[in-house]
């Protein structure tokens, strides 16, 4: 089946806007750092949006989604407001965790969006576990699973994908291959060619994919959740893409970008590529790329106004939420 050919006009554009939005809100936050109010330390996705708003358009409410650190574009697609996420990065109370986690480790489980751990590669089990809970339920939803090639490198992407590949769990591995782990690039921490062969070794199909095509990550994210539903298993794709920013932005840059190689990722980046599609099928014209961007430019801008006119959380509430209220001994977060 092709998925992309059933995309409505109105699809298109509306990924066009997640798409723009998605980088609006990262640069702000970029920008916002170490100016006051930002808490979140930001670990930009500039570069990679097409692989969250790709992958996550189109799923079911029910669906679940278990971020990385660089898919603020799970999080848009979901439908997490964004004045609720920006309030999450100044630490306010009406932030998704009531100022006790940025969007870092942020839930949203009305909308499917599960807490990661901040270990990066452990999420992998966690989200092959939400997988397990799905099939035993006997609910055709699925869990889409986000990491980087770091991640990819722990024992936990071992585990998992076995795990999930005996058990034929509906879960779609989605790897985003950035070339970097934190400072290392990719060849310091990989000889082999390609992560998606990888698959082959745990019994389910792997694809080595464009991860700055939207609508290439769109296709294969919808073949392997049809999949996935008709219960015959996980599928790994392998999304390959690049990260415009350092690590994170309290680094400094650390490593030396060659030039040549940034500018050969900004002819692939993948707002300008969806762009081009749009136009050549008369569906987007300079004036609507340019309302795009000016909406997603005042939607920022009412995200940053709720988040700095929002509370901080009361004193009262520290001991709150911190353990499940369903545990009778930890109620209240304390032991009775
Ligand atoms: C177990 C563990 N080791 C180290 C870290 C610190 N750390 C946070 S992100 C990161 C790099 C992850 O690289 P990758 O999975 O490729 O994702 P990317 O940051 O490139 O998107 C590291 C080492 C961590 N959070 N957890």
């Amino acid at each position: 089946m092709d998925y992309v050919e059933q995309l409505t006009p109105e699809n298109l554009k509306e990924m066009y806007r997640l798409l723009v939005l998605t980088r609006e809100f990262e640069d702000r936050i970029c920008g916002l750092w170490g100016k006051g109010g930002v808490i979140e330390l930001p670990h930009g996705s500039q570069g990679q949006e097409a692989i969250a708003v790709g992958a996550c358009y189109g799923l079911r409410r029910t669906d679940q989604v278990m971020p990385s650190l660089r898919t603020r574009g799970a999080f848009i697609v979901k439908g997490v407001p964004t004045k609720v996420q920006m309030a999450g990065i100044y630490g306010k109370v009406t932030g998704a965790a009531r100022g006790k986690s940025t969007t870092h480790h942020m839930a949203d489980p009305q909308r499917g969006v599960l807490l990661g751990t901040g270990l990066i590669g452990s999420d992998i089990t966690v989200a092959v576990g939400a997988a397990l809970a799905f099939k035993l339920r006997r609910e055709d939803n699925v869990v889409v699973d986000f990491f980087g090639d770091g991640a990819a490198q722990r024992g936990d992407f071992h585990e998992g994908l076995n795990f999930a590949g005996i058990f034929k769990l509906p879960i779609v591995f989605v790897l985003e291959n950035n070339g970097f782990a934190e400072y290392t690039p990719l060849h310091k921490h990989f000889a082999g060619e390609e992560f998606a062969c990888r698959a082959q070794g745990y019994g389910f199909p792997g694809l080595r994919l464009d991860g700055n095509d939207v609508l290439t990550v769109y296709e294969a994210v919808q073949q392997a959740i049809s999949r996935a539903r008709a219960g015959e298993g996980p599928t790994l794709l392998e999304c390959v893409t690049y990260r415009y920013r350092s690590h994170c932005e309290n680094q400094r840059p650390e490593y030396r970008r060659d030039p040549d190689e940034i500018a050969f990722w900004q002819q692939r980046d993948p707002i300008p590529r969806l762009a081009a599609q749009l136009a050549k099928r008369g569906l987007l014209d300079d004036e609507d790329r340019l309302s795009v961007h000016a909406q997603a430019r005042a939607e920022v801008d009412a995200a940053i106004n709720f988040a700095e006119a929002s509370p901080f959380p009361p004193a009262e509430e520290v001991g709150e939420w911190a353990y499940s209220p369903e545990d009778p001994a930890l109620v209240g977060g304390r032991r009775s």
